[in-house]
């Protein structure tokens, strides 16, 4: 065995050099995998007793892309390119070895190799969008060539990594050897090679595909077409399917120029910027400092779910995906048979879209035992309370949840504001209670705030984190505040959205706004969608509010076919000519003189004051890190990936622009503006959020 370098191994098996890279976690592309490798082909090549090359890598997996962490540094080590020459000028056969996920520039070093082999669970994939970039080392001018130009932009668009069987029906590698016995498997093939002569197939020579797509801009015009939702306001995918067209109209080398070009532009954006961060953000939020990773947790086995309404069946449904029982309860038969109707009809509906098999659904199914007594709840590891939003209602829930279920079992409420340590202390065992406040759809949302309070064990805590990633969730662990964090900072927003169609803007000024910043929906679209009468009773209204109003006039959002929009058939929003004579009126009463708004201040409004919430949240220690205020709002409320989440947008826009403007509103509109003592302190110091 002889080191190329601390990350590279050369060995020989008879005639057939074995090149092995080892740098965990995941093998990146860093400076020293990548002089490793150029150092290692080299001294290969120029072995006259070797003959063929294995590539492969210890540890979980073959090279998982370039090092992210290295983007946006001064470059080191040997440049990618030259590898690239040396496999491909050289006169002896290069297989790449596959197991774990050849992603980004690993699968890209894979395909300037001369054969491919692969375990049956390897993955294969070019998440590079997924960053706010595109392919640096060919992927965009190698892929299409080999599997045609749809199912390469469909791959490079999606970023979506495909499975070895798939890899091998696309010709993408040339066998699946045994599981387990990948070097082995490689060795054979090699040998193979060597005895059949194989030729030096380099797939920068392979015409016929993306001569096929030559003169048919249709193709390009159908791929922006059914990506242009999904896209919306992404800089990147134009870039990539610019270097695939370029696969297409150009020589291999110009082709792999404009690549280049391409991707040095996008390296450098805010966008990829902000999704880079993303990336180590999605990983940072599992990590609770005084909780360490080998914190003993409990096994769960079965959980219950108190309530089977919209928030109950949805949750319900994450459970029974990852195949843990779930009994649910509810209060009437009525009430139960309506939860279980919806569970059900969730499945189906995803079947007959071809996601689950109808013996899924069974299983799925079969895993949920509903119930009318909450004694049922007995023998359950973990419970989840997910009743109507009143805490006289939570506590009895709690009171008696504390008797009935086994020792060692946890108990969450599902609350989106209430306080996690008062519904406890109605417990014996405050330090089994914790909050799991799930997003609507609950089966489809992504993000869960776990919320932490006074008394919870660390185990607990350990526990639920395991839980929520065992069901797919992004977890972020919060404390104990009004509306904890997303709530908390999303109630600043649609205060001044509430105030700027009273001094001057209309609901639509400021969903536009709001929609064209990136966010699905703006406030008063969500408002209608989400009902404008929660929380609201005819017996208590005094048209004190535009809204109020509005449900007095029976307007109470999508589900009326009116609220701050009007709605046609197919629910499209339109302006409202109604709503706006209410609001003049109702402005015009309060001897409000409206005023020209502009975008800027409506954007300026809507976000600054939920940045300074974000700021008062990390002071009082509500959320561990800035990062996990952006993933929650990432993952929770639509916040476009492209603009890092508002601490990060306020480290783009600078903290101390975000300070002045806060200063400037707080001295005109008062209160409701005063900056947080950890924005001030920041800006002082010259300081990000990120840098805390
Ligand atoms: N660079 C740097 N660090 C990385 C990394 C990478 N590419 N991939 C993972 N890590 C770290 C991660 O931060 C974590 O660190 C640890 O490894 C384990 O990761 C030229 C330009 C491979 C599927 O986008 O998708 O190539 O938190 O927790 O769930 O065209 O990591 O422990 O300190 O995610 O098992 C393209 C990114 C790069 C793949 C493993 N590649 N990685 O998932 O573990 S751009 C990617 C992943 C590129 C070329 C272009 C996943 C994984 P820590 P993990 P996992």
């Amino acid at each position: 065995m002889a080191a190329v370098n601390s990350v590279t191994d050369l060995t020989r098996e008879g005639d057939i050099a074995v090149l092995t890279l080892d740098s965990p976690p995941v093998n990146a592309l860093s400076a020293d995998v990548r002089t490793g490798l150029r150092a290692g082909i080299g001294d290969a090549m120029a072995d006259p007793a070797v003959k063929a090359i294995v590539l492969i890598c210890a540890g979980r997996t073959f090279i998982a892309g370039a090092d992210i962490a290295e983007f946006g540094k001064p470059p080191r080590g040997t440049p990618l390119s030259e590898s690239q020459a040396a496999i491909e000028g050289g006169n002896k056969p290069v297989i790449a070895a596959v197991h774990g996920t050849a992603l980004g520039g690993g699968f890209e070093v894979a395909l300037m190799c001369h054969y491919r082999v692969a375990v049956p669970s390897a993955r294969f994939g070019l998440p590079e969008i997924k960053l706010g970039i595109i392919q640096g080392a060919g992927g965009t001018q190698r892929l299409p060539r080999l599997i045609g130009v749809e199912n390469a932009a469909e791959a490079i668009l999606s970023g979506t990594p495909f499975s070895g069987k798939r890899a091998l029906e696309w010709g993408v590698i040339d066998a699946l050897v045994e599981e387990g016995k990948l070097r082995e498997g490689a060795l054979a093939f090699a040998r193979k090679a060597i005895d059949s002569k194989a030729p030096l197939r380099k797939v920068r020579d392979l015409q016929d595909k993306v001569e096929a797509a030559r003169g048919h801009p249709e193709i390009f015009e159908k791929i922006r077409r059914d990506n242009a939702r999904k896209f919306r306001g992404f800089e990147a995918w134009h870039g990539a399917l610019r270097a695939i067209q370029a696969a297409v109209d150009l020589p291999f080398d110009e082709g792999m120029k404009r690549e280049r070009e391409e991707f040095q532009k996008l390296v450098t954006t805010d966008q990829s910027k902000a999704q880079r961060y993303v990336f180590f953000a999605e990983r940072k939020v599992w990590k609770v400092a005084d909780v360490p990773d080998d914190t003993p947790t409990l096994p769960i086995k079965k959980v219950g779910v108190i309530g089977a309404g919209t928030m109950g069946g949805g949750i319900s449904m994450n459970f029974l995906n990852a195949g843990i029982a779930v009994q649910i309860v509810e209060t009437s038969q009525q009430a139960l048979d309506r939860g279980l109707a919806t569970i059900r009809r969730n499945y189906d509906n995803t079947a007959k879209k071809g996601r689950l098999t109808p013996a899924d659904v069974e299983t799925r199914m079969g895993l949920l035992s509903p119930g009318l007594n909450l004694d049922a709840v007995s023998d359950c590891d973990f419970v989840v309370e997910a009743v109507y939003e009143n805490m006289d209602i939570k506590k009895d829930i709690f009171r008696k949840l504390d008797k009935i279920a086994k020792k060692g079992a946890i108990l969450a409420s599902n609350t989106s504001y209430l306080n996690i340590d008062e519904i406890a202390s109605v417990t014996s065992r405050p330090d089994h209670v914790l909050g799991t406040h799930f997003f609507s759809p609950a089966n489809v949302m992504r993000l869960l705030e776990v919320v932490r309070g006074d008394k919870t064990a660390k185990p607990v805590i350990a526990t639920t984190m395991q839980l929520a990633r065992k069901i797919g969730k992004i977890a972020a662990l919060v404390g104990v505040c009004h509306g904890f964090v997303g709530n908390r900072m999303l109630h600043e927003r649609q205060r001044e959205a509430n105030k700027l169609i009273l001094e001057g803007a209309m609901p639509w000024d400021v969903d536009r706004v709001i929609y064209d910043f990136g966010l699905p929906m703006g406030p008063f679209a969500m408002s209608d969608l989400a009902g404008l009468d929660i929380g609201w009773s005819k017996q208590t209204s005094k048209s004190s509010t535009i809204r109020e109003i509005l449900c007095e006039l029976d307007r109470r959002g999508q589900k009326t076919g009116a609220g701050f929009y009007d709605y046609d058939e197919a629910r499209n929003a339109k302006p409202s000519p109604v709503v706006e004579k209410i609001i003049l009126d109702f402005a015009a009463k309060k001897g409000v003189n409206r005023r020209a708004v502009s975008d800027e201040e409506i954007l300026e409004r809507c976000i600054y004051p939920m940045i300074n919430e974000g700021a008062k949240i990390l002071e009082e220690g509500k959320a561990q890190r800035a990062s996990d205020i952006d993933i929650i709002w990432i993952n929770g409320y639509g916040w476009p990936v492209y603009r890092g989440g508002p601490m990060f947008y306020a480290d783009l826009v600078g903290p101390d622009k975000v300070l002045a403007k806060m200063k400037e509103f707080e001295a005109t509109m008062g209160e409701d503006f005063k900056p947080a003592p950890l924005l001030e302190r920041l800006v002082a110091e010259k300081k990000q959020f990120q840098n805390l």
